[in-house]
């Protein structure tokens, strides 16, 4: 038996999780319910549209597969409160199976698809997940073979769920487990139950297990579904990994499906392909990170855009947009830009609809909830006098007080009184929009993708030839940073870039994370406090660039 998830998590304070439900923002139910709920009531708008495959559900027929999903999971053996990794590409299948998890209260881990051993058996273990979904392969990995491999990392039974053609005797084929049949409705998690897990964006040695509740995701999902303008007659299309907070929350798949609109899966943000379904399905609302929105533009100046003229609002986050592309975003695509700067641990700020585009264009917008509070502090915790720059503090109704199974690393990411250090550095605008300056934070920010420097780290000591390492973030003109390495190697012995990045990906690391740049010196400068000075590092990088 699995640990209850109860028994890993901090939750809200009782008085302020009475507050948040008097005051409307916790509505009491379920997500799987208020999902139910619209489709009973535009139960024949389309819900799903998968792109690569031509599938096409109506908001009842999603419901009615949901359920049908729930009850056969429940068939395997599962129950609510199990866990199950999610590793599955942009197609009808995640949505599906995401909703009748959901609905039956088993939890899903939203693993990305670029994760390998490294990840995948830390996620199993660490949830004590009895189950995975997997595609059987995507972009020529054998992600099915792998899922089977991390039988021998987890304790109790583990189920290998694969969408795909080529399934294994030993797999379960999940498109059949999301196909149509009996809706037989399970019992009802509690609304302050966890929903999902998400990831961290990391900044310790393993990615951190983010608890969100169905209280706190379904009003992170539909107070974001208002502030992005979305209704029934929203198209919105996923070319993100659908796993990430952005495209499965903010407002992404979620928020749409609660407004009542349809959901457009695409695998990847390809451009010719991103504007061809645009134009065929009608799409209103998209997410990007600000690398992809810079190949969107080029691609458009260059080749075309085709007919963009339903796209409405992009939305763009994850990484600071620079101001000229942002600038750029209206002319070319015709949409309105909207700044997003979330986080999986829970604020969320967007520029509005209708803010001038001077804020729009030179801001990072502003939080999200009336509910949210958010602090700028300096190295003491201080308040930092109006307009300075200050590490951001923050607490409300849907970020939670601590990560899943995590107490040391609580104490530091949070304070005493409940507020999560983003690690951001943050400056606010007499108008209240945040423009993110910088980070206190030991993470390297790769077109979106949040690789952890201490993980990193740790992974390059176990090489022989490696006395002492620094992961830190190296500019980069498209993906905004990349991973660069400084190694001091031991005496007599010498390693190159290759060697280290063979290391890794032996191990199983998602290829995002191996280093792209390696610098070997003799020696690390320390700070005064005998850490390795990032600082100087990250300008010696910047200053070799630049060169
Ligand atoms: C989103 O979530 P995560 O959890 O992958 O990463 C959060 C971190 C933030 O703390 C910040 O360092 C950075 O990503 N970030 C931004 C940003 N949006 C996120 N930095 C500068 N400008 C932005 N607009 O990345 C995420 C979650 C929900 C919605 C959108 C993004």
């Amino acid at each position: 038996m699995p640990t209850p998830i109860s028994e890993h998590t901090v939750p809200w304070p009782e008085e302020d999780a009475a507050r948040f439900a008097a005051d409307g923002y916790w509505r009491g139910s379920p997500l799987g319910h208020l999902l139910r709920d619209v489709a009973d009531r535009v139960p024949g708008a389309t819900a799903v549209v998968d792109a690569a495959d031509g599938t096409r559900l109506t908001h009842a027929e999603l419901a009615g597969r949901a359920d049908a999903a729930a009850a056969r999971l429940l068939g395997l053996g599962l129950a609510a409160g199990d866990r199950i990794v999610v590793q599955l590409g942009n197609g009808w299948e995640f949505v599906v199976l995401t909703l009748a998890c959901l609905r039956a209260g088993i939890v899903p881990v939203m693993a990305l698809p670029a994760h390998r051993r490294h990840e995948l058996s830390y996620l199993a273990r660490h949830a004590e997940a009895a189950a995975i979904a997997v595609p059987d392969r995507l972009r020529d990995f054998d992600h099915q073979a792998l899922a089977h491999e991390l039988a021998a990392d987890v304790e109790g039974p583990w189920h290998v769920l694969v969408a795909g053609t080529d399934l294994r005797p030993d797999s379960i084929d999940l498109r059949a487990l999301c196909g149509p049949g009996e809706a037989v409705v399970p019992p009802a998690p509690d609304s302050r139950d966890v929903a999902v897990f998400l990831l961290s964006g990391g900044t310790t040695g393993l990615p951190k297990l983010i608890a969100r509740t169905h209280d706190d995701y379904a009003y992170n999902a539909m107070a974001s579904a208002e502030v992005a303008g979305m209704d029934g007659d929203t198209g919105y299309l996923v070319s993100l990994p659908a796993g990430h907070n952005f495209p499965l929350a903010c407002p992404g798949i979620l928020g749409t499906l609660l407004a009542g609109g349809t959901v457009v899966m695409l695998p990847s943000p390809e451009p010719a392909r991103v504007f061809a379904t645009i134009a065929a399905e009608g799409v209103t609302h998209t997410a990007v990170v600000p690398a992809v929105a810079g190949r969107w533009l080029e691609h458009a100046v260059e080749n075309g855009a085709g007919d963009l003229a339903s796209l409405r609002v992009l939305q763009v986050g994850g990484a600071r947009l620079a101001d000229e592309l942002a600038r750029r975003v209206k002319p070319v695509l015709g949409a309105t830009l909207q700044q997003v700067f979330g986080m999986a641990e829970g604020l969320l700020n967007y520029t509005r609809l209708d803010d001038p585009d001077e804020i729009v264009c030179t801001t990072q917008g502003r939080p999200l909830s009336p509910a949210d509070e958010i602090r700028l502090v300096d190295e003491l915790d201080q308040d930092v006098p109006p307009g300075a720059p200050g590490s951001l503090l923050t607490r409300g109704p849907y970020t939670p007080r601590g990560y899943y199974k995590a107490a040391e690393q609580n104490a530091r990411a949070f304070t005493a009184d409940g507020w999560y250090r983003s690690g951001d550095i943050c400056r606010m605008t007499p108008d209240g929009n945040l423009i993110v300056e910088g980070r206190d934070k030991d993470m390297i920010n790769r077109g979106g993708e949040k690789v952890s420097a201490e993980e990193v780290e740790n992974l390059v000591y176990q090489l022989p030839a490696v006395s002492q390492v620094a992961a830190v973030a190296m500019p980069d003109p498209v993906l905004g940073e990349r991973v660069c390495l400084y190694v001091v190697p031991r005496p007599g012995a010498t390693v190159t870039l290759e060697e280290i990045r063979a290391a890794m990906e032996g191990r199983g690391v998602a290829r995002f994370k191996l280093p792209e740049h390696l610098v070997l010196v003799d020696e690390l400068v320390s700070t005064k406090v005998g850490k390795i000075d990032k600082k100087a590092l990250r300008a010696d990088i910047a200053a070799r660039v630049t060169a």
